[in-house]
């Protein structure tokens, strides 16, 4: 019944940076890759949008966006994830119809949204394995190690965040673009770029948004909840992290440790950790910041990690922690108790940083 080949990777890998940000936003897709994923799209009425676990502003904002996008062409969409959104993302119109299942299955389509690997979908897609091997699957992602889960697989790393990567999309593929859908995928590049602060910014990426403040999105509406309001709770857990924290290497390496405890005692939640490693890496002297943590189950530790060059980030969690991402922002998972887990990584880091 399926006639796609989902192991032939049919990618966009960007050459270099000033070439290919410098077309016009409506030229900066493969044509020919393009109209597949259009044909995919053509050919589906209900489709399920589907963003990787523990979800982002990227991966949510990617999902909604492109929801609103096709639902102005007539397509059903139901979007998807593994995990419930972050508190802070309830300003995005149509969150509230995120769904933690794809139900009956009854989809023509999947598009899945900020990663390259269907098991980055979580549980979504531990239920639905059967089903996501046979449906067709439209995948667009910016991350560097993805190694494409689709059909047809989008996959630009030059992109700061999938939401630039849609916007793209939507230009070129002169598809409409209203002010609820703006607001979504300007949430996705606001977040993935820490409002347009990180290096993977590029001119294409103030373009993209510039295209959808003219369609109606705001950034106040964006930054306010995300960066502007804190819950003291995580102010009390920001601290016992940065309290908690220990380096090596002169200073240039910095870590630290987040477990159920560390919750307990600042009276916060999981998705209050956003941003830690960013938080240790802008530490004076930091080269390389690690933020691991284990919560629940206290046999997993998940780790991200923060680098500026030489060390790719991406490189070393790909190598020892069954994980990736980008060369200056990356994350893992262990299957180890957080003491172990950081041992692991923090001697190999050492090894690499301070001999
Ligand atoms: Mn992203």
């Amino acid at each position: 019944m399926n006639s796609f080949d989902k192991t032939s990777k049919n990618n966009i890998r960007g050459g270099g940076i000033d070439i290919t940000t410098n077309k016009a936003l409506n030229q900066q897709l493969d044509p020919a890759l393009l109209r597949q994923a259009l044909a995919l799209i053509h050919s589906a009425q209900r489709i399920a949008v589907i963003a990787h676990e523990h979800p982002d502003g990227d991966c949510l904002g990617s999902a909604l966006g492109l929801a609103h996008i096709l639902g102005q062409v007539g397509k059903t969409c139901v979007i998807a994830c593994a995990d419930p959104a972050p508190g802070n993302l309830a300003f995005m119109p149509g969150i509230d119809k995120l769904q933690h299942t794809l139900d009956n299955e009854d989809y023509d389509l999947v598009i899945a949204l900020d990663a390259g690997e269907l098991s980055r979908f979580g549980s979504l897609y531990q239920k639905h394995q059967a089903f996501l091997e046979r449906v067709p699957i439209l995948n667009i992602d910016h991350h560097l190690s993805s190694s494409g889960c689709g059909n047809v697989n989008i996959i630009d790393p030059i992109s700061a965040a999938t939401a630039e990567l849609l916007v793209l999309f939507q230009q070129q593929a002169k598809l409409p673009l209203n002010k609820d859908a703006a607001l979504c995928l300007l949430t996705g590049i606001i977040t993935d770029t820490s409002s347009f602060q990180f290096t993977n910014t590029t001119a294409r990426t103030l373009e993209a948004s510039a295209v959808l403040l003219r369609a109606g999105a705001v950034p106040e509406t964006v930054v306010q909840p995300i960066y502007r309001t804190r819950p003291l709770a995580q102010m009390r857990f920001q601290s016992l992290v940065i309290s908690n924290a220990q380096t090596s290497c002169n200073g240039r390496l910095i870590w630290s440790q987040a477990t159920d405890a560390t919750l307990a005692i600042a009276g916060a939640t999981p998705d209050m950790d956003d941003n830690f490693s960013g938080l240790l890496r802008d530490i004076e002297g930091v080269e390389v910041a690690v933020f691991f943590k284990s919560y629940g189950d206290p046999n997993i530790t998940r780790l991200s990690m923060r680098s500026a060059a030489p060390y790719n980030a991406a490189e070393i969690c790909q190598r020892i922690a069954n994980g990736g991402g980008h060369a200056r922002a990356a994350g893992g998972t262990l299957h180890l108790p957080i003491d172990a887990a950081t041992k692991l990584v923090i001697t190999e880091l050492e090894r690499i940083m301070c001999t």
